[in-house]
């Protein structure tokens, strides 16, 4: 069963491929994935991407190029000879994606509605190239509640900012509501792979919060406006702590929200950058943000590798 109480048969086929929760989609003769310069009439979306089981995303186009570059060296991945690594997506000017063997690596941009856009073009890739069961990840940065700078964090479940865990979108009119759940199994697995002994940095699991915006959304007190004081913002702050909130960043609720009703797994590795009950400013050098950067990526590359070995 789905986490919902809906059937998983319902959401993918029994070989364990995505399956479209939308009927208009087959009757197309063709699907323009638009954001992504891709179609289903212009491209062999099978033999593109027929292999892929991982989906990792991240904020910036630079950092998953990074992660391309980085996951293709520790799986040992070989590009055809002649070939170099390239943005799939060049064309579309918006997100940028880089293949690797069963590894996709896309760039989301910021907030729920870019990472939301995303989520439809991708998932529907996957139907489209019949992938079976892949896993997405989103690998990160945020804001830590608690937690120093460097902290690596692996949600276990998406709230918004009114501690809510379900994603909130009007369609026709009305407001639809998708739960943000994420694979808990999936979350201990990953947190199992953390090396705290050999690591100068903690590894943790908890609720993450997701804003719609940076400033006051997080309750910063750094933005254009702020219309509230230090102590407000100190009182939200401790009451999401208390709540069981450690991190605090903007993709999360779309991510865990649309992979869930694809029935889809999927995790969520976020780098705080800073602890908010001690400041609102990013001030860490950029030598030391790039480190960071690199430390959710080796989680996930660590379990890439395992899975890869085992199957
Ligand atoms: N982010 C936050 N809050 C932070 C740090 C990072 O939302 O304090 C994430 C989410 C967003 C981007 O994509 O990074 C904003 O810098």
């Amino acid at each position: 069963f789905h986490a919902d109480g809906e059937m998983l048969e319902k959401i993918r086929y029994p070989d364990g491929s995505v399956r479209l929760r939308n009927p208009n989609i087959e009757l197309m003769d063709q699907d323009i994935l638009y954001h992504l310069a891709l179609g289903s009439g212009s491209h062999d979306l099978v033999e593109m991407f027929g292999d892929v089981k991982f989906v990792c995303m991240g904020g910036t186009p630079k950092r998953v190029e990074q992660f391309a570059n980085y996951i293709m060296q520790e799986i040992g991945h070989k590009l055809p000879c002649g070939t170099t690594l390239f943005d799939i997506s060049q064309f579309s000017y918006r997100y940028s994606m880089y293949k690797v063997g069963p590894v996709l690596s896309v760039s989301h941009g910021m907030g729920i509605p870019s990472v939301g856009i995303l989520l439809h073009e991708i998932i529907k890739l996957m139907y489209h190239a019949k992938v079976k069961d892949p896993i997405f990840f989103r690998i990160g940065t945020c804001g830590g509640i608690g937690l120093e700078g460097g902290t690596v964090v692996i949600s276990e479940e998406a709230v918004d900012g009114l501690l809510r865990p379900f994603l909130e979108l009007p369609v026709l009119g009305k407001m639809v509501h998708r739960p943000s759940k994420l694979d808990k199994h999936l979350a201990r697995e990953l947190k199992a792979m953390s090396r705290p002994d050999q690591e100068p940095y903690d590894t943790v699991i908890g609720k993450t919060m997701c804003t719609y915006d940076f400033y006051e959304g997080q309750g910063r007190l750094d933005g254009a406006f702020c219309d509230f004081s230090e102590n407000e913002k100190m009182e939200y702050l401790n009451k999401v702590h208390k709540a069981g909130v450690v991190n605090i960043e903007m993709e999360s609720l779309s991510f865990a929200s649309l992979t869930h009703h694809a029935g889809i797994k999927s995790a969520v590795v976020c780098v705080t950058l800073l602890d908010r009950l001690k400041g609102d400013q990013v001030m860490a050098p950029k030598e030391v943000l790039e480190e960071w950067q690199i430390r959710p990526q080796k989680l996930v590359s660590r379990y890439i590798k395992r899975y890869l070995q085992r199957n």
